[in-house]
C-alpha cells in the first residue's frame, strides 16, 4: 500500500514538472505555488534515479547536490607502499597496505576542486633559448586560469595512479562522499561479474555515504582504468577516473622511464568552473587534468627507453604526435601486442574507452613536441585569448630528452651504424 502510495506521490512531482507554469492543476486543486515553496523534498524525488522506485527497501538520497551533508574526507596520506614506476605527470601513485596477500587500495569519490590552468608559465619555457621565444609583445598578455569543480578520488580528477603487478590480487575499498549512487568499474580486466562495478546488476550500487570493495586477482598485464560506471555520462564527464597499471611478469624489454597520461575534455563556458555535461561541443582538453601551458614536462634522458601509456576518457578520440623519434605501439586496453604485430608511427589515434602504450628509445635530444593532433585540442578553442595568438592550450606537452653532450653535434644514429627505431635495438645493445 504505502509502495503504491508512493508511486503515485512520484508521478504527481512529475505533473507538476511537466505543467509548472500553471499555478493551479484544475484537476487536482492543488496549489502548485505553494507546493513549489516546498520544492526541496520534490526535487529531492525528481532527482533521484528512476531505477531507485523499483528497488524494494532502498533508500532514499539523504541530500540533494546543493546541499551536501557528508563532508569529503582529507585526501589520505599516500604512506603505503607505492610502486612508484610509472610517472603520472602530476598525479600521485596511490599507496597500498597489505591484508595478507591481497593489496589494499583506498578510493575516496568526492567532489573536487582543481586549476585546469593556474596562470604560471610552462614548465618547459625556461628550457627555451630567450633568442627563440616570439616577440612577448605580439603574444596575448592574459594569463590564463582556469579552475572546474568536477568529481574525483583523493582529491583530483583523475584519481591516483594503481600500480599492481600480473597476478596480483587487489582490493579496491571505494568511499562514496558524492551526493549521488556510484560504482566503479575496473575497465579492461578479466573478473568476475559482481566485481565489476556496473552497478545495479550483479551488485548493488554504493550508496552517498557507503562504502564497498571490489576484489579481483590479475590475470592480465597492461594500460587499465578504473571509472565511475553508474550513470556513467554524468560519472566519467565529471571526471570519476584513474589509472590501473598492470606490470607484467616480464618485460619485452627493460624499460628506463614510464608515464601514464589520462585524456578528458571538457566544455566551460567563459567564467564558469562548472562543466557543462550535456554539450559536446568541447573547449577544455587536458592530459592528466591539466591543460597546457601546465602540463608537466615529460623529461627522459638521451638513450632511454621510453614507455608513454595513454588512456582516452573523453568522448572523441586524440590523435597522439611525437616530433623526432618513431615509437613503438606496444599495447592496447587488451594488454600487450604480441611482438609480430607490433607497428612503427608517431601519431597513435586513441579511441574513447581505450589505452594505448608506445615505446620508444630516446636518442634525439632536445624539445619535442607531444600533443593531440586534432589542433582544436591544443588551443583550448581559443576562448580566453582576444588577440588569438597563444603558444599552447589543451593537450601540449613536451618530451625534454637530454643530451649526454650538450656539446656533441647531431647526428643520426644511422650514421653510427645503429637503427635505433628497430624494436629490436635494445635487445641487440644488451645482448653484446
Ligand atoms: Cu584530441
Amino acid at each position: 500500500m504505502i509502495k503504491k502510495l508512493y508511486s503515485h506521490f512520484h508521478i504527481f512531482f512529475i505533473s507538476i514538472s511537466l505543467h509548472s507554469q500553471d499555478v493551479m492543476d484544475v484537476k487536482t486543486g492543488i496549489d502548485h505555488e505553494k507546493m513549489m515553496a516546498k520544492n526541496h523534498q520534490s526535487h529531492q524525488i525528481l532527482n533521484a534515479p528512476v531505477s531507485m522506485n523499483h528497488l524494494e527497501g532502498a533508500p532514499r538520497l539523504t541530500y540533494s547536490w546543493a546541499n551536501p551533508k557528508i563532508k569529503p574526507s582529507l585526501q589520505p596520506p599516500l604512506t603505503g607502499k607505492q610502486m612508484g614506476v610509472v610517472n603520472t605527470l602530476g598525479i600521485k601513485p596511490l599507496g597500498y597496505e597489505m591484508d595478507g596477500d591481497v593489496k589494499v587500495f583506498r578510493l575516496f569519490a568526492q567532489p573536487v576542486e582543481q586549476y585546469i590552468t593556474d596562470g604560471q608559465e610552462a614548465e618547459y619555457e625556461k628550457l627555451i633559448p630567450g633568442k627563440n621565444k616570439v616577440p612577448h609583445e605580439i603574444m596575448h598578455h592574459h594569463k590564463i586560469v582556469q579552475k572546474i569543480r568536477a568529481w574525483g578520488f583523493n582529491g583530483t580528477t583523475p584519481g591516483p595512479t594503481i600500480e599492481v603487478n600480473e597476478g596480483d590480487r587487489i582490493r579496491l575499498v571505494i568511499k562514496n562522499e558524492l551526493p549521488e549512487p556510484l560504482s566503479v568499474h575496473s575497465h579492461g580486466i578479466e573478473l568476475p561479474n559482481d566485481q565489476d562495478g556496473e552497478g545495479g546488476f550483479a551488485e548493488p550500487v554504493i550508496m552517498p555515504g557507503e562504502t564497498r570493495s571490489y576484489e579481483y586477482t590479475l590475470y592480465q598485464s597492461g594500460t587499465a582504468f578504473y571509472h565511475g560506471e553508474f550513470n556513467l555520462m554524468k560519472a566519467t564527464s565529471y571526471g570519476l577516473v584513474g589509472a590501473i597499471i598492470i606490470h607484467p611478469k616480464e618485460y619485452e624489454q627493460k624499460i628506463d622511464k614510464q608515464f601514464v597520461i589520462t585524456m578528458q575534455e571538457w566544455r566551460i563556458l567563459p567564467g564558469n568552473v562548472d562543466p557543462d555535461l550535456v554539450s559536446m561541443d568541447f573547449n577544455w582538453f587536458t592530459f592528466n587534468g591539466k591543460s597546457a601551458p601546465n602540463i608537466p614536462t615529460i623529461t627522459v634522458e638521451q638513450g632511454d627507453r621510453v614507455r608513454i601509456r595513454l588512456i582516452n576518457s573523453s568522448m572523441d578520440n586524440h590523435p597522439i604526435h611525437m616530433h623526432g623519434h618513431t615509437w613503438w605501439v606496444v599495447g592496447t586496453e587488451g594488454g600487450p601486442i604480441p611482438k609480430s604485430a607490433q607497428w612503427p608511427g608517431n601519431t597513435i589515434d586513441v579511441p574513447p574507452g581505450g589505452s594505448r602504450d608506445v615505446e620508444f628509445v630516446a636518442w634525439n635530444p632536445g624539445l619535442w613536441f607531444f600533443h593531440c593532433h586534432k589542433v582544436h585540442h591544443v588551443m583550448n578553442a581559443h576562448a580566453d585569448v582576444p588577440l588569438g595568438i597563444m603558444s599552447h592550450g589543451g593537450m601540449f606537452t613536451i618530451v625534454h630528452v637530454i643530451p649526454k653532450d650538450p656539446n656533441a653535434p647531431w647526428q643520426h644514429p644511422k650514421e653510427r651504424g645503429e637503427d635505433v627505431s628497430s624494436r629490436d635495438y635494445s635487445t641487440k645493445q644488451e645482448k653484446k
